[in-house]
């Protein structure tokens, strides 16, 4: 990794650091769970949140104030969800809201960096660690002896909940040893990378709940895909990253639908 790529990715580390004791600390005080909702009754959201995100951009402004950000706080107050070539931030300062109101303790700070569209941190072959240890994923080839994570999402609309119901059939009747689900999207796509699960898919994610544990299923050995099979597109609110292409066929299985994209105008 070159020197500049070095030094964002250390200082990502660093602030990741800083805003996980934040939300720590506040996963231990009701006062800063107060609950909020933006998409609907289900789509929380606290102030712990938005304090992360602001604590978050003002650390990265302050050391590179030319790259760019998607932020799902800012987003959601009406800022702009583009990618474009520029160095680019893309920030979910608590994954896993529902469960940090729960005090459910399996949440993350998750922070992806992309240039030229292509999320960088973590560089082709240099690998993914947590907390210093390789991470790498399940060689189990086989499906059936595998255990898919997965998420019911915060759309409650009939249609949209029957395809997901549909799916978790399919997948059950494989049938596979479990089925799992974190409460995130970015401890799901971790649990991929640390070889604990064998895949992990959803419909209905946004760009800033996977930038991050895209890069580090990768850098563990996994594949993503779209979840109709091809090449993933992060902005399409759709993924399946699994250990290998055997079991990443599980797409077969997954009664697919399109969400409105992240970048839709
Ligand atoms: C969450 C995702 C999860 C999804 C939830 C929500 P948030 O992100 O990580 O996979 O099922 O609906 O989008 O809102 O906690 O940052």
């Amino acid at each position: 990794m070159d020197d500049v790529l070095q030094n964002i990715m250390d200082h990502a580390v660093a602030v990741a650091r800083e805003a996980g004791q934040v939300v720590r600390e506040a996963l231990c005080d009701e006062k800063q769970r107060d609950v909020m909702t933006k998409s609907s009754t289900v789509d929380l959201v606290t102030q712990t949140d938005q304090r992360v995100e602001h604590l978050i951009i003002q650390s990265v402004k302050k050391k590179f104030p030319t790259h760019r950000f998607i932020g799902e706080e800012s987003v959601a107050a009406g800022e702009a969800c583009v990618l474009t070539d520029d160095p680019t931030w893309i920030i979910d300062p608590i994954d896993g809201t529902t469960n940090f109101v729960h005090s459910f303790p399996f949440v993350a700070v998750s922070i992806g960096f992309s240039v030229d569209k292509k999320i960088q941190f973590g560089v082709e072959g240099k690998g993914a660690f947590c907390n210093g240890e390789p991470l790498q994923v399940s060689d189990q080839e086989d499906v059936r002896r595998s255990i898919i994570a997965t998420e019911f999402g915060s759309n409650r609309e009939t249609e949209t909940v029957e395809k997901i119901f549909s799916s978790l059939r399919n997948i059950l009747n494989i049938p596979v040893h479990g089925v799992r689900g974190a409460g995130t999207a970015a401890v799901n796509m971790c649990l991929v990378a640390s070889g604990c699960v064998e895949a992990y898919y959803e419909v209905g994610v946004h760009v800033w709940d996977v930038a991050a544990g895209s890069v580090i299923v990768e850098e563990a050995g996994g594949v993503l895909m779209d979840v109709e099979g091809g090449p993933v597109d992060l902005m399409s609110r759709r993924i399946v990253a699994a250990n290998n292409g055997t079991v990443a066929h599980i797409v077969k299985e997954i009664d697919a639908f399109s969400p409105t994209r992240d970048d839709a105008p």
